[in-house]
């Protein structure tokens, strides 16, 4: 007989009580699970047949953590420390019995049971961190106690889950489901019972001795890891405070912490930056239910530095790839950088040479188009011309299946005008990857007008599958990253003009956050690469963007970058980018030779020149259906191009600092700069007559 008691069923198997909790989609921990969980452990007290309880989840998941979706929110009783206090409390041993993925707050209630039982796929983490929260239901206070500091370290302040096996051998969990969960998890609180229901509290445990040093080489290697984040650090203050504190007042004090977090601006940011990935895999014009078009064979033309990365990227999903050129040499040397690539691996640990061997067994480099029999998806990565692209695109669409889906891998040409080309447009849109395609996380796929929406499903789902954070961006030049990109590095080089050093500017992109600064990124790239993108872009320009050619001086003078040794930074013995007076001497004739006055620059004139003119153009990108929410602006910036994910991306970031303060910024540097640089967006004039941000 089933009893259920809010999102908790109740049912006794023998003297088993077995509580299942259904909360779909991933059983979070909201009002109706935790009063459910509260009853459950009433029930097993109250109840003289049961001797012990099992709680195990319905669906795909055990409890993925507190609900994310009440943060903020006045949260209702129980709270989730009082159902912890609950099971802890609780005379009769509870048996947590675990699948899919046991994490923050849903470990914490396993962490609070005696005794832990789980499928051989779970995972087990405690992701607050990522979240800018902390574990802050005993999640910090007990897990140093059952696994010891050195092994609770990494899970709670990087917050990585951890497979079965590695939680046995640590003693995470007790035991491993050989069969059907609820079976094994109900016979093994038998046994429990059998042999005297022992219970198991870990809040009774000590914290086993360890060596502190390992706490100062935390900070050091989290600072690094999760630059500017402060809940790594408070993570691993509150582990040295369990250490010492008696566990009521340390759970107290953990408590506190996670509060106090929860209100945080980086927390904000952070949860602001989940919601969005989730978001944006939901496509306008796309009903939930579209089913995906199967990929079971996939096709790259173009053989060049592109075109292998991506290949990389179907065979470590363990895809079968044809890698079409058009010479033999081209793929003798995409043959040759494959296997080096995948050596490098090898090298570094992260795969067997039998991985290597079965990955390039699916590899198949060949001139011939016969060879694409079976192809469900092909992608081009050819030279960026129109009619080079264009050729191709109809080669394949001559050739593959009529489901085919045909993708080009463009980062400008228009994709209507390259869809035109093609008899079914439906088939066809852009998959844009970024360089190197096998490493970057972030994908913009762009929807042509005639894009079939299972084809947009598909590439959403795909490109999951391939491990990528997939955008959904519309028809725009350069689509959203690059446009946005390419209004920082104009006035990047605009700021040198007016009197800014390459290292100011870097300096003070760095301090924001982001990994590198435009310059230090110009001179790993190369020189020769950045004056041949500026080349390509030349039609678009303004006359100043096209007289502001410090890219070509340095490249004429030799300063390639890193790889000569010099560039915007001219490079020691150790590599090590050091200011260069020559570099100095080289903008101060090109001011004077352009009569151009040179000025105090100011960190905070630098910042918002920078940022503001990115946030403009994520403005107009949204005006024009270049972008579909601003969540996507900023899921492409911290997944895809270094924003720190703590500060939440352009568009988040500037309705903290408010948009009506930006938009007076930009006024005030179109009389500085420029109307055609710093004219505000529409939506920005609007959201700011209206007294809104982008995400009111
Ligand atoms: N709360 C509410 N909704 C959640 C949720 C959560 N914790 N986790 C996921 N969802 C929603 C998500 O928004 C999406 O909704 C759907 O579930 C599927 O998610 C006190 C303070 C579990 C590994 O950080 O990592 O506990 O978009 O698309 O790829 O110490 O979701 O369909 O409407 O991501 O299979 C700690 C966060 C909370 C886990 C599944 N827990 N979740 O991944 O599906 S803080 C977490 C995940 C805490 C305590 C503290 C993943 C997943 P929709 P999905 P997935």
């Amino acid at each position: 007989m089933t009893d259920v008691i809010d999102a908790v069923a109740l049912e006794l198997k023998g003297d088993i009580l077995v509580a299942r909790v259904d909360n779909p989609p991933v059983n979070a921990l909201s009002h109706a699970v935790r009063a459910g969980l509260v009853a459950a452990v009433d029930r097993l007290e109250q109840s003289d047949d049961a001797r012990a309880m099992v709680i195990i989840c319905a669906g795909r998941t055990f409890m993925a953590g507190a609900d994310i979706r009440e943060f903020g929110k006045p949260m209702k009783d129980p709270q989730l420390g009082q159902v912890i206090d609950r099971l802890d409390a609780c005379d009769k041993p509870i048996v947590a019995a675990m699948h899919g993925t046991a994490l923050g707050g849903g470990l914490e209630v396993a962490l609070a049971c005696s005794y832990r039982i789980a499928v051989a796929d779970a995972r087990f983490g405690l992701p607050e961190v990522t979240l800018g929260l902390l574990p802050g239901s005993g999640g910090i206070v007990r897990t140093p106690r059952l696994i010891g500091v050195e092994a609770a370290l990494p899970l709670i302040t990087e917050g990585r889950p951890i497979g079965a096996d590695h939680a046995r051998k640590i003693g995470l969990i007790d035991e491993i489901a050989p069969g059907d969960l609820r079976g094994d998890a109900v016979a093994y609180a038998d046994h429990i019972v059998a042999g005297g229901a022992k219970l198991r509290r870990t809040s009774d445990l000590p914290v086993p001795d360890y060596d502190r040093a390992i706490l100062d080489q935390a900070r050091k290697s989290l600072s690094r890891k999760f630059k500017g984040q402060d809940a790594p650090q408070q993570a691993v203050d509150l582990i040295e405070m369990v250490s010492d504190t008696p566990f009521r007042d340390a759970a107290d004090r953990e408590f506190a912490a996670c509060k106090a977090l929860v209100a945080s601006p980086q927390s904000k940011a952070l949860r602001h930056v989940f919601a969005a990935e989730r978001a944006a895999l939901k496509i306008d014009g796309v009903p939930r239910d579209t089913q995906p078009r199967d990929v079971r064979k996939v096709a790259v033309v173009g053989p060049g530095t592109m075109g292998r990365g991506i290949a990389i990227c179907f065979l470590d999903v363990g895809l079968p790839v044809v890698l079409i050129g058009n010479s033999q040499e081209t793929l003798d040397k995409a043959d040759t950088v494959i296997r080096k690539i995948y050596g490098g691996q090898v090298k570094r640990g992260r795969l067997t040479e039998s991985q290597v061997d079965d990955r390039l067994a699916l590899l198949t480099l060949t001139l011939d188009y016969g060879r694409l029999d079976g192809v469900d998806l092909a992608i081009e990565a050819v030279t960026e011309d129109m009619d080079v692209k264009k050729t191709v695109l109809s080669n394949l669409e001559e050739t593959l299946h009529d489901r085919a889906i045909i993708a080009t891998n463009t980062s400008f040409l228009d994709i209507e005008t390259l869809a035109s080309s093609l008899a079914r447009p439906e088939n066809f849109a852009g998959m844009h990857f970024f360089n190197p395609a096998n490493v970057m996380k972030l994908l913009e796929n762009v929807r042509a007008t005639k894009t079939a929406p299972d084809v947009l499903a598909t590439m959403t789902t795909f490109g999951r599958k391939l491990g990528k954070t997939p955008v959904m961006v519309g028809r725009s030049e350069g689509f959203v990253a690059n446009r946005m990109l390419s209004k920082r590095s104009r006035e990047a080089q605009f700021l040198l003009e007016d009197g800014a050093t390459p290292q100011q500017v870097d300096r003070v992109l760095t301090e924001f956050g982001f990994p590198i600064g435009p310059f230090a990124l110009a001179d790993l790239a190369g020189m020769d690469i950045m004056a041949a993108a500026r080349q390509a872009r030349m039609h678009g320009m303004t006359q100043r963007e096209r007289e502001c050619d410090i890219v070509d001086q340095l490249a004429a003078a030799g300063r390639l970058g890193r790889k000569s040794g010099s560039g915007y930074y001219r490079y020691d013995d150790e590599g090590k980018a050091q200011p260069d007076p020559a570099v100095e001497e080289i903008l101060a004739a090109h001011r004077a030779r352009r009569g151009l006055p040179q000025r105090d620059i100011t960190d905070q004139e630098i910042l918002e020149r920078c940022l503001y003119a990115m946030v403009n153009e994520g403005a107009l990108l949204l005006d024009e259906g270049g972008a579909a929410r601003p969540g996507d602006i900023d899921v492409i910036w911290t997944s895809g191009f270094g924003w720190p994910r703590h500060l939440g991306g352009p568009m988040f970031w500037a309705d903290q600092i408010g948009l009506a303060k930006i938009k007076d910024a930009l006024d005030t540097y179109c009389d500085l700069v420029g109307d055609q640089y710093f004219t505000p967006a529409n939506l920005i004039e609007t959201r700011v007559a209206e007294g809104r941000g982008f995400f009111d």
